[in-house]
C-alpha cells in the first residue's frame, strides 16, 4: 500500500472480496478485457476523432511505454489537468498500466491550486493542455514548475509546448511490453480524487483499483448501461461524477460509447446529442436549469436521450418535476462524494422519490448512520449528520493524520458533513450541510482555504466566507471583511486571489464590510449569523427592486 494512505482493516477487506465487490483486476486488466470483447466498436468520440476500444488500448500502451522511458513508474504521482478528450482517457490508462497514480485536477484550477496538488501528492510530473478555452496554460505551467522543485516533468498536450515537453512525443512504440513493470495489484491506489475540502488546503482521496471499479460496475448496473449506451460527457471528466458514477468508466465497462463535450453549453450539447444519438448525460443542477430554459428557443432533437443524471448539489423538487416534460427523458438524482458513497434514485422508483429524494446507496454494504452533534444515533426519520462506511468509501485521506482523526470516527465511518434524513425506503433527502463549504452549483469552495489566503491581504484584518442563496447556482459566496486603512473592494479582492493562483469559481461573488463579527458562545465567528445577515439583505434588495419596478410601472405611461 502506498505510504500515507490507509487500507481497510483486513476483516472488512476479506468481506468485500468474498462478496465479489472487490475483484482481482486493475483498470489496465479491465481495459484489456474491453478491447478483446468490443475490439472495433467505437469507444470515444472527440470532435473528428473516433477511437475504437482496440485503438484506445494501443494508444494507452504506447503512452505507457513513453512515460516509462522518462522514468515514470509504480506509485509515482502525476497531476493530470486535461480537458474532456481522448488524451485524458489514454493518459489515465497509461498511468494505470504503470501503476502510476493520476491526481485528478480540474481544468479551472490555477497555479496556486495545482502547486498545492503537486507538492502535497509529491508528484513527479504535471500534464496539462496548451489551452483551456481562452486560458493559455503554458505560463501557468512554468509558474508551477518554479513553485514545485519536486516536479521532474511538465508536459503540454495539443499545441506548442514552449519550454515544456510535448505530450504527443510520449507515444512510443519501441519498448516491448515485457520491459514495463507488471500492472499493479487490484488493491493498489489507482488514482487520487480531490476533496471538496472543508479545511485550509484540499485533501487527496486515494481510491484503489478494486474499490473504484466496484462502484463503477455497480453504478453501470443501476443505470442499466449496455453496449447501446451513448454518454455525453459535459462535466469535467476528472470529477468523480462524470468519471465513475457511472460516468465514462462505467460506459466503457458496459461496451458503450463516450462522446466528449468541452462544456455543457446547450447549443453545443444539443447538437452533439442529435448528431451522435446520445442516450444519457450527467450534470449539475444549474446546467439542468439552463438546458430546460433553452429547449423552447433552440427546439433541439433530444429524441435519443433516455436519462438525465443530476447531482453534485441539491436539485430543487420544483425543477426536478419539470425535467421529463421539458427534456423528454427520465431524471435520476445522484448524491455522491469523491470520498466514496454514491446514492442514486432507481429506474423503478415511484416518481415522488425521484423528484423529492437524492437516492439510496449503491451497495447493500454501504453502512449509513444519522447522528446528532455527539455522534448519538437519531430516531428514524430525523435530520442529522450523515456518517458512512462501506466497500468503496475511503478510510482516510492521503497523508493527513490530524485531519483524518476529525474526518473519520474511531470505527472508520466517514463524516460527510452533510445533513440528511432517511426515508423508510432507504432513500436519503439532503437537508443541509454542517461542513464549512460553499457549494456553488456543484463547484465546492472550502471557506477556510479562501479565508487563509485573504488574511494575507494588507487591508484585511479578519474575514469570513459564507454561502448566500442564489436562484441559479443554489449558493454563491459572500466574503465578510473587517478592513484596516483604505477598505478593499470586490474587484481588488478578486485580483488578489487571482494572483494567488486560485480557480475562478473560488473567488467571492460579493463583499460586505463590517466593523466586527458576532461570535458564538465558544468565541468562534458566528457564520450562521453572517449567513442570515446576507440572506436578509438580499431579500431586502429583491423587495427594493420589486418596489422600484412597481413604482416605475406607475410613472410610465
Ligand atoms: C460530488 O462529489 P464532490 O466530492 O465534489 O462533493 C460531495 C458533496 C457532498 O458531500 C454533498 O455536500 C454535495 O457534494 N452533493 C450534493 C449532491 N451531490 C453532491 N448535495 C445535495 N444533493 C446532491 N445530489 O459532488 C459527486 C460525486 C459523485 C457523484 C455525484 C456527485
Amino acid at each position: 500500500m502506498l505510504t500515507g494512505s490507509l487500507p481497510w482493516p483486513e476483516p472488512f477487506a476479506a468481506r468485500y472480496r468474498s462478496a465479489a465487490y472487490w475483484l482481482d483486476e486493475s483498470f489496465w486488466d479491465m481495459l484489456c478485457g474491453w478491447a478483446e470483447r468490443h475490439g472495433e466498436r467505437i469507444a470515444l468520440v472527440d470532435g473528428a476523432q473516433r477511437w475504437s476500444y482496440q485503438q484506445l488500448q494501443r494508444r494507452a500502451a504506447s503512452l505507457a511505454a513513453g512515460l516509462h522511458s522518462i522514468g515514470i513508474g509504480p506509485q509515482q504521482r502525476v497531476v493530470v489537468q486535461l480537458p474532456n478528450g481522448v488524451e485524458f482517457v489514454a493518459l489515465c490508462f497509461a498511468l494505470f498500466r504503470l501503476g502510476a497514480i493520476p491526481v485528478m485536477a480540474l481544468p479551472a484550477h490555477r497555479h496556486g491550486d495545482i502547486g498545492h496538488l503537486c507538492r502535497h501528492s509529491g508528484a513527479v510530473a504535471y500534464v496539462t493542455a496548451a489551452r483551456h478555452g481562452r486560458h493559455d496554460n503554458r505560463p501557468m505551467t512554468s509558474e508551477v514548475r518554479r513553485l514545485c522543485p519536486g516536479l521532474r516533468h511538465t508536459i503540454i498536450a495539443g499545441g506548442d509546448p514552449g519550454e515544456h515537453m510535448a505530450f504527443a512525443d510520449l507515444y512510443h512504440d519501441s519498448l516491448p511490453d515485457a520491459s514495463l513493470p507488471p500492472p499493479p495489484a487490484a488493491g493498489a491506489v489507482a488514482l487520487f480524487q480531490l476533496s471538496g475540502g472543508t479545511t485550509g488546503s484540499p485533501k487527496l482521496i486515494p481510491r484503489t483499483h478494486a474499490d473504484y471499479a466496484y462502484s463503477i460496475r455497480a453504478s453501470a448496473d443501476i443505470c442499466q448501461l449496455d453496449a447501446d449506451t451513448i454518454y455525453l460527457a459535459v462535466l469535467p471528466v476528472a470529477h468523480n461524477f462524470p468519471l465513475s458514477s457511472p460516468g465514462i468508466l462505467g460506459v466503457l465497462h458496459a461496451g458503450g460509447r463516450v462522446v466528449m463535450a468541452q462544456s455543457g453549453d446547450p447549443e453545443l450539447a444539443f447538437e452533439l446529442i442529435a448528431r451522435e444519438r446520445v442516450t444519457i448525460t450527467a450534470m449539475v443542477p444549474p446546467l439542468a436549469l439552463m438546458w430546460m430554459e433553452q429547449v423552447a428557443a433552440l427546439q433541439p432533437d433530444l429524441s435519443s436521450l433516455r436519462l438525465l443524471q443530476v447531482g453534485g448539489a441539491k436539485l430543487s423538487e420544483e425543477a426536478a418535476r419539470r425535467v421529463p416534460a421539458l427534456l423528454g427523458c427520465r431524471l435520476q438524482q445522484v448524491f455522491g462524494m469523491a470520498e466514496g458513497l454514491v446514492c442514486y434514485t432507481r429506474h423503478d422508483d415511484p416518481a415522488e422519490l425521484v423528484y423529492a429524494s437524492q437516492g439510496r446507496p449503491i451497495s447493500p454494504d454501504d453502512e449509513i448512520r444519522i447522528v446528532d452533534d455527539d455522534d448519538a444515533e437519531l430516531p428514524a426519520g430525523s435530520v442529522g449528520h450523515l456518517l458512512t462506511r462501506g466497500p468503496y468509501t475511503i478510510r482516510g485521506y492521503f497523508d493527513a493524520p490530524e485531519h483524518n482523526a476529525r474526518a473519520f470516527t474511531a470505527d472508520g465511518f466517514y463524516r460527510t458533513g452533510d445533513l440528511v434524513r432517511q426515508l423508510p425506503s432507504g432513500h436519503l433527502v439532503v437537508e443541509g450541510r454542517a461542513k464549512d463549504l460553499i457549494n456553488r452549483g456543484g463547484d465546492k469552495v472550502a471557506a477556510e482555504e479562501i479565508e487563509n489566503l485573504l488574511l494575507g491581504h494588507p487591508a484585511i484584518v479578519d474575514v469570513a466566507l459564507v454561502a448566500m442563496p442564489d436562484p441559479f447556482l443554489g449558493e454563491r459566496s459572500c466574503a465578510f471583511v473587517i478592513a484596516r486603512g483604505l477598505p478593499p473592494d470586490l474587484a481588488g479582492i478578486k485580483r488578489f486571489l487571482r494572483d494567488c493562483g486560485v480557480a475562478e469559481f473560488k473567488l467571492p461573488d460579493r463583499l460586505e464590510l463590517l466593523p466586527a463579527f458576532a461570535h458564538t458562545s465558544v468565541g468562534k465567528v458566528s457564520k450562521k449569523a453572517l449567513r442570515e445577515l446576507i440572506a436578509a439583505k438580499l431579500e431586502a434588495e429583491q423587495a427594493g427592486v420589486a418596489e422600484a419596478a412597481a413604482a416605475a410601472r406607475q410613472v410610465l405611461p
